[in-house]
């Protein structure tokens, strides 16, 4: 059964005269990217071709996907909103607050009861506002999603950069902050400036070792952590249409990790299987019967260098297994190179854990071909050396994995398969022995390698790679080991290989499940009551921001100036931290305790300007602003790089941070300090970072004359006596500004709606 058939028809009985008119005022040729934005814009038919990079657009998404971790900031915000029920088809997915520890059946149950308050707030307030709710154990949101509600030629918008998964089933699906789906959910456009396109042709196909991970990882390897900013990556050739649906999502999944708005394929016969498969041959009949537009004009992948803005080329059939990392997605290494440069490098080359999981690598292919691996160690007489953990997507692909004997396999292994959810990936992993800190190596099929990420431990060095590369280098507890080539010893002396994986891309037999974890919202949800205690350390309620003051910020002190790599993973750590996401007060105790101090070198410790005392980040800032003295953040490149969460903007602005000054942006987060009433700005210069100082106060001014396109003036005043005055550049429109001086977005929402209340 396809959930929101009728709505699924709708978008496509306008494809017609939506890609008409657009190609009416674009005047050539459309890419596949174009046509889903075109057809999808606010105000119905195009009247006007928008700029690539610099035109900002209002959308009309189709629907809204929420994790847990999000969805109760999300859905606080909505809650302010005054409406009675969701604009649009929208879900809410429980498996951020998992812990693997044990293994599913224990690890569920003491979730369930730990997080009991969130998972409560979450399922009474979907059922009230008419959102389809996903249990805890139902399965990780991006693979649920796949399977129930991504359509080719849709748009959405949900609260995870991951969300661009749904991109390997043709969609333009974009990860966003909690307010972003607010206004959505609410009925409001969506605002997103209008992609510029990267094109990737692939040609030859994938054979032996090679998967889909390893395209996505050497575009991260050719685009870095940045490439991808402001566009959208447009999959296409006989390479693309050669690899499976889920294996398509896998490469837009961790699109994400470049940075990318989101990425994208082409409808093809690979997505009609999945959507037959996984019971939507309504859906797949309807794209069929709009097939033409739901894939790029002709001319276009005739003739690419015309059409995109960059073009990358990558042959399938030359492409090597490989793992990137440590400590960030972007560090291509082959399989063939990898024992030279852990030796140059001192990576430690002894593998202690193999995880395979994540919304990344969890689809039944991804464990079929894993498990193929897995029995050749057991038919061939291998030990494994590392320790084996595994998170399935979703409840429908650990139930058919399972009837089809794939975990049974990994159990043979001494593998522990724990709940379908996130688990380790967001550092929700009770790992024994990680608070030693000791330095070791792991290999996961995850998309995201930050330090710290899966066990809190700064020096576990982390490598993403394959489901299939994961199960062969836990097995040999090498990470210099290359199944292409090198044997392994067995129980009995021999020298064995191992066979490239083999595994079914759907299970030969069909999906089964049993119950799936979906629970259906009451059609009249008026009645529902939504309780948040007043006393609760998990939930608080929303106080609205305070407004612009309506002058020139003077007098602010420099919090910190982050040196390096700064993701929203150091602004606002997950793992344990993720208890708090609904509560604003306790999770700011969280605020940039992982960004390294320029000053100093060090984490979570900063000049206190007050009393000249090195003091944790949150407890300095929450001095400042007890003092009523504002502050500004100082960063570095692609600050805020990494995740969607709001959290990382909207806890500085409650414990009275300014602006944020970097070098540049992430998209999500600087769109989420936009929303939140904050200053996001950019250096003209960036050899000015190196202008501040730590005891510096700061003004800043122009805001008065606050304007798109007219840079704001920074003056640093220094402990000396002396002061440099630099330009800071902005990227807010007429509207984003009106956020800014409203205090942040919500708060005009909710004055047009007490406006609404009181014309009635
Ligand atoms: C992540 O992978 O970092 C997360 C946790 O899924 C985040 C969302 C969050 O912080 O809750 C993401 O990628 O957006
Ligand atoms: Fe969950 Fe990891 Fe995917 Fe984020 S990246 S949604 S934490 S599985």
């Amino acid at each position: 059964m396809a959930f929101d058939i009728d709505m699924i028809k709708k978008v496509y009985s306008q494809y017609e005269e939506r890609i008409s008119a657009a190609r009416a005022v674009v005047n050539k040729p459309l890419t596949l990217s174009e046509k889903i934005l075109y057809a999808h814009l606010w105000d119905g038919n195009a009247t006007t071709a928008y700029e690539r990079g610099s035109s900002y657009v209002d959308f009309a998404p189709d629907r809204v996907a929420m994790q847990d971790a999000t969805a109760q900031m999300a859905l606080l915000q909505f809650m302010q909103a005054g409406r009675p029920k969701v604009a649009v088809p929208s879900t809410v997915h429980c498996d951020h607050l998992i812990q693997a520890k044990d293994g599913a059946a224990q690890d569920l149950t003491r979730a369930k009861n730990e997080s009991s308050e969130v998972f409560n707030f979450l399922s009474s307030v979907s059922n009230k506002y008419g959102i389809g709710f996903w249990k805890p154990g139902a399965g990780i949101i991006h693979q649920v999603v796949l399977e129930n509600y991504a359509f080719p030629g849709g748009m959405m918008i949900g609260t995870d950069s991951h969300t661009v998964n749904a991109g390997g089933l043709g969609m333009v699906a974009i990860g966003v902050g909690g307010a972003d789906a607010c206004d959505v959910m609410a009925g409001l456009p969506w605002e997103l400036k209008f992609p510029k396109l990267i094109g990737v042709k692939l040609t030859g196909k994938l054979s032996g070792w090679s998967s889909p991970k390893d395209v996505i990882l050497k575009v991260a390897g050719i685009l870095t952590v940045k490439g991808g900013t402001g566009a959208i990556v447009e999959y296409f050739g006989e390479g693309a249409e050669s690899l499976s649906c889920t294996g398509k999502g896998t490469i837009c999944n961790m699109g994400a990790e470049i940075g990318a708005t989101t990425s994208t394929f082409g409808y093809d016969e690979s997505m009609e299987r999945y959507l037959r498969a996984t019971d939507r041959a309504e859906v797949a009949d309807a794209a069929n019967a709009v097939k033409a537009h739901l894939t790029a004009d002709p001319e276009v992948y005739a003739d690419p260098e015309q059409y995109f803005d960059q073009l990358i080329e990558i042959n399938l059939s030359e492409l090597e297994p490989s793992l990137n990392g440590p400590f960030t997605p972007d560090l291509y290494t082959p399989v063939s190179r990898m024992r030279e440069e852990a030796d140059k490098n001192g990576w430690p080359t002894r593998v202690e854990w193999g995880l395979i999981g994540s919304c990344t690598n969890s689809s039944y292919e991804d464990l079929a071909r894993a498990a193929s691996i897995a029995q050749q160690a057991i038919d061939k007489g291998l030990v494994t050396k590392a320790e084996f953990g595994i998170n399935p997507g979703s409840e429908q692909v650990r139930y058919t994995a399972d009837r089809d004997g794939l975990l049974k396999t990994f159990e043979e292994l001494n593998a522990t398969i724990f709940t379908n959810a996130c688990g380790p990936c967001i550092g929700m992993w009770d790992r024994a022995g990680a608070d030693k800190q000791e330095k070791n190596t792991i290999v996961h099929s995850f998309n995201r390698n930050f330090a710290k990420r899966a066990d809190g431990n700064p020096n576990t060095y982390a490598f993403v790679t394959s489901p299939e590369m994961v199960a062969a280098i836990a097995i040999s507890g090498d990470l210099g080991f290359n199944p292409v080539t090198d044997t392994l010893t067995n129980r009995d002396g021999e020298e064995v290989k191992l066979d490239p994986p083999t595994g079914d891309e759907l299970p030969s037999k069909g999906f089964d499940v049993e119950d799936a974890g979906y629970q259906e919202p009451a059609a009249d949800g008026s009645t529902v009551e939504v309780e948040v205690s007043p006393t609760s350390d998990r939930l608080q309620l929303l106080e609205p921001f305070a407004a612009w003051e309506g002058t020139d910020l003077k007098g602010l002190k420099l919090l910190i100036k982050a040196k390096g790599k700064c993701t929203t993973d150091h602004i606002s750590m997950a793992g344990p931290w993720l208890k708090y996401r609904g509560h604003l007060d306790n999770i700011s105790n969280n605020m940039l305790i992982g960004a390294v101090n320029y000053f100093n070198d060090q984490t979570d410790s900063v000049k206190n300007q007050l009393t000249g005392e090195y003091e944790g980040v949150p407890a300095t800032q929450r001095a400042y602003k007890a003092e009523g003295i504002g502050s500004i953040v100082v960063g570095d490149e692609n600050y805020g790089e990494g995740s969607s969460r709001e959290h990382a903007a909207m806890e500085p602005r409650h414990l009275g941070v300014r602006a944020v000054l970097v070098k540049s942006f992430a998209r999500i987060h600087e769109t989420n300090l936009k929303k939140q009433g904050m200053l996001g700005l950019t250096f003209a210069n960036k050899d000015d970072y190196d202008k501040i100082q730590e005891d510096d106060t700061v003004d800043i001014l122009g805001l008065t004359e606050f304007a798109p396109g007219k840079p704001l003036t920074l003056v640093f005043h220094h402990a000396d006596g002396s002061q440099d005055e630099i330009a800071a550049n902005h990227t807010y429109n007429a509207q984003q500004i009106e956020w800014f001086k409203a205090g942040g977005a919500l708060n005009i929402i909710r004055k047009n709606q007490a406006a609404k209340q009181e014309n009635k």
